[in-house]
């Protein structure tokens, strides 16, 4: 129902409905409507209510809420949901919950806020209120579960492309699933798979982009950015980069899942990469060694050089890289 008022209130021409021609819409109380309206201005809604007049909804086009995706997703072929929420766990959480739902439909789920963002591996995401961008793709591509790994380098060529399009910025992607700016973090993409016997349930692919912070905990202070802080406070339209990213997804995502095309990915990956032509640490499970990142295959592979002089192509997942200076 409170949507459903949102609706109403986006829609009316004069800005202003009364309480009791809500609660007549609505067969409610104006308790009931008042109670409504209580719980979209705690979602961020600014609701202001005039006596003689009723209430008004304060918008911004560059505000993120439910509508503002929906309208951004309308012509998306792939989107068929979009969920917005005040505060989360983890917007991948929560698709995972959406998944467990017997006919569910492909989804955006965007969060203001989580309170157990995930990273790899166990490791955790900062996701301030406001701050940034939180969002997850629940898809089901008929795909084979090993091609899935493959969809993280779409997100970080969508991602990475959104964020230049969108800001000016210039970005690198350090492989697989890091976005940087000036060789810090400014984005992660988490995917998960629920497969079995070769059959896909569901995909999420998680993307979190910093955005408003203007300063970082001091355990990540080193290596973690903003759009603003690279921006030098410039205001930024996190809105549209969503909607960038969604559509740019979309593109790559369509032709590898439809018609098998990867080469562009496996290209702009190419073309931004941070991580070729350094030396990199590579932990699996609890050894660490040294390589040469030397390219990413058609597959997405990275490829390197180990230290004996063979070429070993490793897939993501089962790694962790890191630059052998530091973060990049
Ligand atoms: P990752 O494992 O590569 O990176 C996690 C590491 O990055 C952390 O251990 C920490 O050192 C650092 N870190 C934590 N928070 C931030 C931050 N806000 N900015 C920069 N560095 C940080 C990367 O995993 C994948 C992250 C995906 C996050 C999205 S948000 C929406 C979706 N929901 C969810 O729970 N996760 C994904």
């Amino acid at each position: 129902m409170k949507n459903k008022i949102l609706k109403v209130l986006i829609d009316q021409k004069d800005g202003y409905i009364s309480g009791e021609n809500l609660s007549q819409i609505f067969g409610v109380s104006r308790t009931a409507i008042w109670k409504h309206i209580q719980t979209l201005k705690k979602e961020g809604y600014q609701i202001v209510s005039v006596t003689n007049k009723g209430y008004h909804l304060k918008r911004k086009s560059s505000d993120v809420d439910q509508i503002a995706l929906e309208q951004i997703t309308f012509n998306s072929g792939l989107i068929k949901q979009v969920v917005y929420l005040d505060q989360v766990d983890s917007t991948n959480m929560e698709a995972k919950r959406i998944a467990q739902t017997n006919q569910f439909n492909e989804a955006l789920i965007v969060a203001r806020e989580q309170v157990k963002g995930k990273g790899r591996m166990g490791r955790s995401w900062f996701s301030e209120k406001d701050s940034g961008i939180w969002m997850s793709l629940l898809l089901k591509p008929s795909l084979s579960p090993d091609m899935v790994s493959k969809v993280t380098l779409v997100a970080a060529a969508a991602a990475s492309r959104a964020i230049e399009e969108e800001t000016g910025l210039v970005t690198g992607i350090k492989w697989p699933n890091d976005i940087v700016i000036n060789r810090k973090k400014v984005c992660g993409i988490l995917a998960e798979l629920s497969a079995e016997l070769g059959h896909i349930h569901y995909l999420v692919v998680g993307v979190g982009i910093n955005v408003n912070q203007s300063a970082f905990e001091d355990s990540i202070a080193d290596k973690a950015t903003s759009i603003v802080i690279e921006n030098h406070g410039k205001p930024v339209n996190r809105l549209n980069i969503i909607k960038k990213f969604v559509e740019i997804f979309e593109m790559y995502y369509n032709q590898f899942v439809n018609e098998g095309l990867y080469d562009s990915v496996v290209e702009y990956n190419i073309k931004k990469s941070v991580t070729i032509g350094e030396k990199v640490n590579i932990t699996t499970h609890d050894r660490t060694r040294m390589a040469f990142a030397k390219t990413i295959d058609e597959a997405g592979n990275l490829i390197v050089t180990n230290e004996d002089g063979a070429d070993e192509a490793i897939f993501f997942g089962e790694v962790s890289v890191r630059g052998i200076n530091g973060y990049v």
